[in-house]
């Protein structure tokens, strides 16, 4: 069986990764239509060897297509995934949009496939950040249980998108010529900088993005006692995220035990030599790959159920484009 698919911002770094990862993947794809917005209509893009010129999304008719694969901004996808839905579309959304609707699952594929079964034609994928998370958690969680979670989550310019880029690669070469810095995309300089922000300001003092993180925790591991204490900074990084995460489990794990049972997970990559470079990071060891990579396993030495994980991933990839893939792969291997 094959399905006909649009692909909703296809111009965008991550509809960019769809595009290659469903063509890697031999996703069953019949017609193929590209959409987006404003400059990215009329551009041309390829799936393998169907090229589409890009269609207006706000004219696009969804009835021509089984599946959609938003990629866009929340915005986009408020104004057009009801449409789709309407006309007849599963849509996966990668945005922030819809993860808090109890009647959206909101699936990371190695943790919650079964949610699948519960749409109503929308799926959520999480944000890139929780998607790390939470798979570095289930192997851990599985044998130990987990109390309580407190994760700094340090963000790469791409999880905002092109302009995240563009505004790092330009500052960081205006301030090298000892040009001025020019500041629009973030709300201070991001180059040779960190930014304790990530999203608005809540009422409680958090970041949106640092509240999506306990939501979206607790709502893929369907246990809203898990507790999630997060901070998230935007770092100079061009792409990877990465988590310094420090749990207090409900049983004692060892460290090795944890590095054993991460190892053995689907999905994740140890890398922990415990000497000189044996760990991962953003720049030389994650970027294109789909496994979310551990390391400086280690038991927290002030607690007796505490114990620190390093967690890196590539945020375009499983944290945002390879989820969104493999959500459509289970959706049509098991309920299409
Ligand atoms: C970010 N995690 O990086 C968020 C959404 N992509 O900004």
């Amino acid at each position: 069986q094959i399905f006909d698919v649009a692909v909703i911002g296809a111009t965008s770094l991550v509809g960019e990764a769809v595009l290659e990862i469903l063509d890697e993947r031999e996703f069953p794809v019949g017609n193929f239509f590209a959409v987006g917005e404003g400059s990215q209509v009329g551009k041309t893009v390829s799936l393998g060897a169907q090229d589409a010129d890009v269609e207006d999304l706000a004219s696009f008719d969804f009835s021509k297509v089984r599946l959609a694969f938003f990629a866009s901004t929340a915005a986009a996808a408020t104004a057009h995934v009801p449409r789709a839905v309407a006309a007849g579309c599963i849509v996966i959304d990668g945005s922030s949009e819809f993860r808090r609707d109890a009647d959206v699952p909101l699936v990371v594929p190695e943790i919650n496939p079964e949610a699948i079964a519960q749409h109503k034609g929308i799926i959520a994928s999480p944000s890139c950040a929780t998607i790390q998370l939470t798979l570095a958690l289930k192997p851990i969680r599985d044998i130990a249980g987990i109390e309580r979670i407190n994760v700094v989550s340090c963000q790469s310019v791409s999880g905002t998108g092109r302009e995240g880029v563009e505004e790092l690669a330009k500052q960081t070469a205006d301030l090298l010529n000892f040009r001025e810095a020019q500041t629009k995309v973030y709300p201070k300089q991001i180059a040779f900088n960190l930014i304790p922000q990530i999203g608005g300001f809540l009422d409680d003092g958090q970041t949106q993005e640092e509240a999506n993180i306990v939501f979206e925790t607790q709502k893929i591991f369907a246990d809203p006692s898990i507790q999630v204490n997060a901070t998230a900074i935007r770092v100079p990084v061009l792409y990877g995220h990465s988590a310094t995460m420090n749990l207090q489990t409900k049983q004692k794990i060892s460290a090795d035990k944890a590095r054993e049972c991460l190892a053995e997970a689907a999905g994740i990559t140890v890398i922990d030599d415990q000497q000189n470079g044996g760990y991962p990071t953003p720049a030389s060891d994650i970027s294109g790959k789909d496994d979310v990579f551990v390391g400086r396993i280690r038991e927290d030495i002030s607690s007796s159920l505490g114990l620190n994980l390093w967690v890196v991933t590539d945020n375009i990839r499983k944290g945002s484009a390879l989820n969104i893939v493999q959500i459509a792969e289970l959706l049509v291997r098991n309920y299409l």
